[in-house]
């Protein structure tokens, strides 16, 4: 039996002091259940210090996110208020283990969503859309896991960053996107990649959200999971993502 509260102080504790840990799957047994289990509890962890849930994140979503990890199932985590970068801001590398960066669109919800729900109503829930990147930082050394282990470890979520809001009265089905580095493209792709349509994945995330007792609340942001392959971040590069139709979205990177 997997000791559920110690899993999640041994990946709490990993991301705070930004040191890489063994994974989790080579010292325990842990089925899917467990893994969310650990997932719940670490993210209680951030609740009891003064975070606020503001939302879920998706993963493998794309092809080219489940080809570069070797993993093919949809997996989501929890997103809290610490996790938020400012748009445009600096960040100390030295707070993360081994970080990279993913392009990815937001939702924004105005409504509940709860279940099994159709596209039409995923797209009335929607407030707004936005360009965004998330930060991943697996906290397993060499950035290696089994699906128990990276669920475990709230998906390898560490921190993501939104661009201006836009309303969704318009096809961003198939947005085309570059994501540079020092204003050099680094990774090119498109919305579309993202199970054939965004909102396909806000109607996963709907119902894995349900299926767990934390339905998709108002105000709530779903990141829709990677475009393309992840790319790590190294010191002194500024990071800028550019959608068709939402504009950019930023930061920079520091030692
Ligand atoms: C797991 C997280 C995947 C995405 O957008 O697909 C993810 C990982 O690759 O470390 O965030
Ligand atoms: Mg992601």
């Amino acid at each position: 039996m997997a000791d559920i509260q110690a899993l999640a102080a041994t990946v709490d504790d990993a991301a705070r002091k930004a040191t890489a840990i063994p994974q989790l799957s080579s010292h325990t047994t842990m089925n899917m259940n467990d893994a969310y289990a650990v997932q719940k509890a670490s993210i209680g962890r951030r609740i009891s210090r003064g975070e606020k849930r503001v939302g879920i994140k998706m993963g493998f979503t794309s092809r080219a996110k489940m080809v570069q990890m070797g993993l093919s199932d949809m997996i989501w985590g929890r997103l809290t208020s610490g996790m938020i970068l400012e748009e445009g801001a600096p960040i100390s590398i030295s707070k993360y283990v081994h970080p990279r960066i993913e392009p990815e669109i937001a939702f924004l919800l105005k409504s509940e969503l709860v279940g099994n729900v159709t596209s039409l109503q995923a797209l009335a829930a929607v407030e707004a859309v936005a360009p965004a990147m998330e930060l991943i930082d697996s906290r397993y050394e060499k950035f290696k896991f089994s699906l128990e282990d990276v669920v475990a470890d709230n998906s390898s979520s560490s921190g993501f960053v939104t661009g201006a809001w836009h309303k969704p009265d318009f096809d961003f089905s198939n947005l085309g996107l570059v994501l540079s580095f020092n204003g050099k493209p680094m990774l090119i792709g498109s919305t579309a990649a993202l199970l054939g349509h965004p909102l396909r994945s806000l109607v996963a995330a709907a119902r894995f959200a349900a299926e767990a007792g934390e339905p998709l609340q108002p105000g709530w942001i779903v990141m829709a999971g990677g475009a393309t392959a992840a790319e790590a971040l190294a010191p002194d590069t500024f990071v800028e993502m550019e959608m068709q139709h939402l504009g950019r979205v930023a930061f920079s990177v520091k030692a």
